[in-house]
């Protein structure tokens, strides 16, 4: 990202000197929906990033102007809205959290600009959110903490998108480190920093560019089955309070019964759970040909029992999985299209890009777009 030309562009829209935030967005190692049952998640921060050049207004209004729509938007902290447009929603949403939460702001110039492919699952929007968090934040001198830019930032997505989303995204969003995955517990919210060490391998990301339309609608279903699915549970083990508690047995017990399908939902994320415990211990032990079978594990899950894959997904998996040089493969995020991730031998990555580009445009006359992608840090602030 060329920040010279950010701040001149800025300058050249708002007439005056920005202030500049960078949040990255992330790719998820393993661990699907698992935040929102209060499981684990082990994502990294990439080096694709949201920036935001931004300046304090003497008024209350709020002007934006995104680069890659080319399109502006305005509105005023008095009267924060819901908007048409998409990108601007999550720039008002995190306003709107802030000002909910008691904390006076002045109105804001924020021209959008960044380098995370939009709609690949890459959580370009959970970037975008936490750039304005921490840009309000910076701007008002609120001092805020970094747990609770990331909260607000969900929340906002929750209100303003309509998502309600864990809070993987926006977490490794804002607590990405470099050379790092981080293993959070979305119960507890306590982390721990584990070394990528991926000698001779990198993350290849595969981008089916299709996001289905359901995504948002079908996101929102699996949650409610997980909720349903704990609340028959409860009614016999009042302890129960998410699926991090439930274990298979008492699956079949009180929620196979009631309904196969959310048993199938819940059983997906049980055993989810589970396997991020192991993939976490493989890491740390840099045996990455178990890492990449648990992965392996997890997109048939996704696929079958959770069913929030689709046919571009797949066959992008089925085609690496019983390549010897790719260790590890999968659907990442909440589904429906984006990328996958896989972990390939550097001296292959070329042939394999080239390879499965041609057989997925030949399949489905679609465009592959491939990044191999480095962690990053979180979000900070850029002088
Ligand atoms: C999306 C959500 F935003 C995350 O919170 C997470 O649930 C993910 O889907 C699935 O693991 O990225």
């Amino acid at each position: 990202m060329d920040i010279e030309r950010l701040r001149k562009a800025f300058r050249d829209v708002f007439q005056t000197e920005p202030v500049l935030v960078k949040s990255p967005g992330r790719i998820n190692i393993i661990g699907e929906h698992t935040d929102y049952n209060e499981g684990f998640v082990m994502p990294a921060a990439i080096n694709k990033a949201i920036y935001v050049a931004v300046s304090k207004r003497e008024d209350d209004e709020i002007h934006l102007y995104s680069e890659s729509y080319q399109a502006s938007y305005q509105s005023s902290v008095a009267a924060i809205e819901i908007s048409d447009l998409g990108w601007a929603n999550y720039v008002l949403g995190v306003a709107d959290q802030i000002v909910k939460r008691g904390y006076k702001i002045a109105g804001f110039n924020l021209y959008l600009d960044g380098n995370v492919p939009l709609g690949a699952g890459l959580s370009s929007s959970a970037a975008l959110e936490c750039a304005t968090a921490f840009a309000i934040d910076y701007l008002n001198d609120l001092q805020i903490s970094q747990m609770d830019l990331a909260l607000i930032s969900q929340k906002a997505e929750h209100v303003f998108a309509g998502v309600n989303c864990g809070i993987m995204d926006q977490f490794a969003s804002v607590f990405g480190k470099k050379d790092h995955a981080v293993l959070l517990d979305c119960r507890s919210m306590e982390y721990e920093y584990i070394p990528l060490k991926l000698d001779g391998y990198k993350f290849v990301l595969l981008n089916t560019n299709v996001k289905h339309s359901l995504a948002d609608s079908a996101y929102n279903k699996r949650r409610l089955q997980c909720e349903q699915g704990v609340a028959w549970i409860k009614m016999h083990h009042p302890e129960v309070n998410s699926l991090r508690d439930a274990d298979l047995k008492i699956l079949k017990d009180y929620v196979e019964p009631k309904d196969t399908e959310v048993y199938q939902k819940c059983k997906f994320v049980v055993e989810e759970i589970a396997r991020i415990q192991q993939a976490a211990a493989a890491l740390k032990q840099g045996n990455l040909v178990a890492l990449g079978e648990l992965m392996l594990a997890t997109h048939e899950g996704l696929s079958k029992e959770y069913e929030v894959s689709c046919k571009e997904l797949d066959f992008l998996v089925n085609y690496v999985k019983n390549l010897d040089y790719v260790l590890g493969a999968r659907m990442m995020g909440g589904g429906f299209g984006g990328c996958t991730i896989n972990i390939v031998k550097d001296e292959e990555i070329d042939s394999l890009i080239a390879t499965v580009s041609t057989l997925y445009s030949k399949e489905f006359g679609l465009t592959l777009d491939t990044y191999i992608v480095e962690t990053a840090n979180g979000s900070e602030l850029i002088a």
